[in-house]
């Protein structure tokens, strides 16, 4: 067969809901668009431990503590999978390592904002995490086999996530005024930021109709941004605190919300490489790359022993 009949042969069997395995033939524009949007995902998973651990020694009680520690666990383990998945489109962990290290790839806005509070850490679960799960419950049916499962865990995961950061969030708003004044703060500051992790709006969307015929992606940006919202405002009228968008507004006809305008170049700088903290995280994951050479020197001697001895 010829590059086209395969093209169209690959097109019929993501039509047909079959997934796309390792071994099987697929043009080389699907291969790079997973590479680049698993392994950003990936490095989101990884570079998103280091807000949250900046408060695991200062979480209020042990049984705080215990929770974030298991969710920053989870998300190193999520970054795992992730490169896993990856590594089965023919590319090395190192290789990506690398790109995130030397800045060509990217990774979640969202992480390179500080957390200033305790309640910060329940705006993230209640808001990134859900923003998250918003993106990734249709990632689980994505085209491509091992990204698609590594999905399903994650999603499991993330709503855990979500639940105690929300939970967090229900202490403070019924807790003293101080405490309330606190998670207002931290939903003030994180509500932007978690609407602009679902990306450019459709129109200035790169990748998404490409994306969508493969059915890497199976809803555009601003589908899931508004899915996100509706679903939040609920939310966010129980804690009895407000998001800071004056024209956040229920729309009858549409039976969604209309919401102000994102500051999308607030967006672009921080994605290339100016927000708040790039630099702080980026020196961060440097640091731990480096630190942990002799750990990984040490199991590339060990899986070396062991083949040695196989033979
Ligand atoms: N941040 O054409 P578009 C998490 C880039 S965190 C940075 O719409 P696409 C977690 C995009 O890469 C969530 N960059 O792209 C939660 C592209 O640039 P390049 C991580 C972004 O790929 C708690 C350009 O903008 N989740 O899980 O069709 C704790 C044009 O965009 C962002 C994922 O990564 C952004 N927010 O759609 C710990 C989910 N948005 O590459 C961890 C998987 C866009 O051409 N990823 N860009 O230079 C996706 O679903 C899609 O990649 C996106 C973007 C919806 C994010």
């Amino acid at each position: 067969m010829n590059e086209i009949q395969l093209e169209e042969q690959f097109q019929q069997k993501v039509d047909a809901e079959i997934k796309i395995e390792p071994k099987d033939w697929m043009p080389d524009k699907y291969r790079q668009t997973l590479i680049r949007q698993i392994s950003q995902h990936a490095h989101s998973e990884i570079v998103g431990m280091l807000p949250e651990s900046n408060w695991i020694t200062r979480a209020p009680n042990l049984r705080r503590k215990v929770a974030l520690l298991a969710k920053v666990q989870d998300e190193a383990g999520h970054g795992l999978y992730l490169y896993s998945a990856a590594e089965t489109l023919q590319i090395d962990r190192q290789t990506l390592v690398e790109q995130l290290l030397d800045g060509t790839a990217k990774y979640s806005n969202i992480f390179n904002y500080p957390t200033l509070t305790w309640a910060d850490i329940g705006a993230i679960g209640w808001l990134v995490d859900g923003a998250a799960i918003m993106n990734q419950v249709m990632l689980q049916r994505t085209s491509y086999g091992p990204y698609s499962r590594a999905m399903v865990r994650i999603c499991k995961e993330e709503s855990f996530h979500q639940r105690q950061g929300y939970e967090i969030m229900i202490t403070l708003c019924n807790g003293t005024v101080e405490q309330k004044e606190m998670a207002q703060d931290a939903l003030t500051r994180w509500w932007w930021p978690s609407l602009m992790m679902f990306g450019p709006s459709d129109k200035d969307s790169v990748h998404s109709s490409q994306s969508m015929k493969w059915k890497i992606k199976r809803e555009s940006n601003d589908f899931l941004r508004q899915d996100f919202i509706t679903r939040t405002v609920e939310q966010t009228k129980h804690l009895g605190i407000t998001i800071p968008d004056p024209n956040l507004k229920w729309n009858e006809q549409k039976q969604e919300y209309d919401f102000g305008e994102i500051d999308w170049e607030e967006f672009k700088n921080v994605i290339s490489g100016n927000g708040p903290c790039n630099a702080e995280r980026m020196k961060a994951r440097r640091e731990a790359h480096e630190n942990g050479k002799w750990v990984r020197e040490a199991a590339m001697a060990y899986a070396e022993k062991r083949k040695q001895k196989a033979v």
